[in-house]
């Protein structure tokens, strides 16, 4: 069960955060409403949200999941691997500084971003990505070890991370489209399969038994219904614009 969750709203300068969509620029007061609504369905199952101040200084300072990992037993800062993002991490540990004693760091010549980090239980499964490499994997698994947890790399060609792909919603059930699908190490879970013309329903969030998935997705909807989630769907069209899905905007704990 997650207890609480960290956010930090939009900046006005998100506009101008980093894309590959092709989508066109996010309507910021669309993109603040989105945001105040994903923290009202993070509420309602049960979190107690903080709400960082936006800071215009990082126009995607909103994705918060790339800036740490947090683990029952500690957070880990990352070193994200786009320039533009790396200051993101002040505000994040000096948040997390309330929430944990133990607090470890990702360091440079290594590079991560926790949207490549997916938590099955004790392990960790870590995407290798344009912006995770294996020089931060191999800073990271000795921390998890550490803690009584384990990590594995998962090499990845197609996606920007991990979880844009896969998602594990407890249970043994793992949401998967693309290149995910058929991972070896992703063989032993009941696969919930999205249909690549869904495919960004790929990332979507298991909060303690609900489920958050984008809106639009009906065949991602039915699927994970049919599975036996109550599914709680939410407009996240301004931030798709920036590649940006549920997981990234939140860290949950
Ligand atoms: C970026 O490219 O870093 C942001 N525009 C989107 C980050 C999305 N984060 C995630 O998938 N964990």
């Amino acid at each position: 069960m997650f207890k609480k969750a960290l956010v930090k709203t939009p900046c006005p300068e998100m506009i101008n955060g980093i894309s590959s969509a092709n989508l066109g620029k996010p309507d910021y007061a669309k993109a603040l409403e989105q945001h105040q609504a994903y923290i009202s369905a993070l509420e309602s199952c049960g979190l107690e949200v903080t709400v960082l101040t936006a800071d215009s200084a990082y126009p995607d300072s909103c994705f918060v999941e790339d800036t740490a990992l947090v683990t029952p037993n500690c957070a880990i800062i990352t070193h994200p691997g786009a320039l533009s993002r790396q200051g993101e991490t002040t505000a994040i540990e000096q948040a997390l500084a309330s929430f944990y004693a133990d607090i470890a760091h990702i360091n440079s010549p290594g590079t991560l971003d926790a949207g490549d980090m997916m938590m099955v239980g004790k392990h960790f499964y870590i995407g290798l990505s344009e912006r995770t490499n294996l020089v931060g994997a191999k800073q990271m698994i000795p921390i998890l070890e550490a803690h009584g947890l384990s990590g594995s790399t998962v090499a990845m060609n197609e996606m920007l991370h991990l979880k844009t792909g896969v998602s594990y919603l407890e249970h043994n059930n793992l949401v998967v489209t693309g290149e995910m699908v058929s991972k070896e190490e992703f063989k032993p879970f009941n696969k919930i399969v999205i249909d690549e013309t869904e495919a960004y329903a790929a990332n979507c969030i298991w909060v303690n038994d609900y489920v958050l998935i984008p809106q639009g997705r009906p065949k991602a909807k039915a699927a994970i219904e049919a599975a036996g989630y109550m599914v709680i769907t939410l407009d996240t069209s301004e931030f798709e614009k920036l590649d940006g899905g549920l997981s990234c905007l939140s860290l949950r704990f």
